[in-house]
């Protein structure tokens, strides 16, 4: 239905209900573009100087333009009132809990998204500012922790389950980032000091979405969509959706080979 819209393939369960709200929102937009360029053609024909010559300081006595004017609020308030905020606290009030989703912690900095799972266990292990090393440990993990030894973190690589719900809870540690996938249709602030969770279902692997677009190297991709300083531009990130069973070996094997990395770092 809105094809029309010429939007990325569409990822995500909740995705319908944003790309009709954008449809609307266009329909909307339209015909106020072509109400208020009409009225404008409008007012430049009644008063142009040849049918003017001597300015009249009376003015216009009718009030059709108010009631114009209150009819494009009229339609600007039902696209706010009727159909975004209620989509919205939809959407906010069903955030699934923590055991029936997927829990991954995205930390942006300047300029990279550092992705942390809890690993096997589903518990993160504790991180410390002072084990932070931007090359080694870019989170500060602490390995010594029970909860943290089966804990992943990767770099720019987000890996999620298919039709299984996803919280993504955002943090940032210097400037404001943002997370946009367009597939997914999200995109949400990362501000520094806070923490604020999103959630949502993929329900597209990245295999069959490559089957679908024809395009062998397609990627979903986080872009970060703030202008966050001169690196910018580069904050890719990458989503790979696997299906159920994929993402559980993918998480054990690379829960296995960090563990032992960090406990042999001279391997
Ligand atoms: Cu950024």
């Amino acid at each position: 239905m809105t094809e029309w819209l010429g939007l990325p393939p569409l990822a995500a369960a909740h995705g319908g209900q944003i790309d009709n709200l954008i449809g609307w929102i266009h329909i909307f937009m339209l015909i106020l573009f072509v109400g208020w360029g009409g009225f404008f053609l409008y007012a430049i024909a009644r008063f142009r100087q040849s049918r003017n010559p001597v300015a009249d300081y009376t003015g216009v006595t009718s009030h059709r333009s108010t009631y114009l004017e209150i009819g494009v609020a009229v339609v600007e308030a039902i696209l706010l009132i009727g159909f975004a905020i209620p989509l919205w606290a939809a959407r906010v009030d069903a955030m699934p809990s923590e055991s029936e989703a997927l829990v991954v912690q995205v930390t942006g900095e300047q300029f990279a998204w550092n992705i942390h799972y809890a690993g096997p266990d589903g518990k993160f292990g504790r991180t410390d500012i002072k084990l932070l090393d931007l090359q080694s440990n870019p989170l500060g993990l602490d390995r010594s922790d029970p909860a943290g030894q089966d804990d992943i973190t990767t770099v720019n690589q987000l890996y999620l389950p298919v039709n299984k719900p996803v919280i993504v809870k955002l943090r940032s540690k210097e400037v404001i980032h943002s997370f946009g996938v367009p597939e997914f249709r999200v995109k949400q602030d990362a501000i520094p000091g806070l923490t604020i969770p999103i959630w949502f279902v993929p329900t597209v692997t990245t295999a069959e979405m490559r089957t679908r677009t024809g395009n062998a190297e397609f990627q979903y991709e986080i872009a970060c969509a703030q202008l966050c300083g001169l690196g910018h531009a580069r904050m890719r990130g990458f989503v790979t959706v696997q299906t159920a069973d994929e993402f559980q070996q993918w998480l054990d094997d690379t829960s296995k080979e960090q563990a032992g990395a960090a406990a042999d770092p001279f391997r």
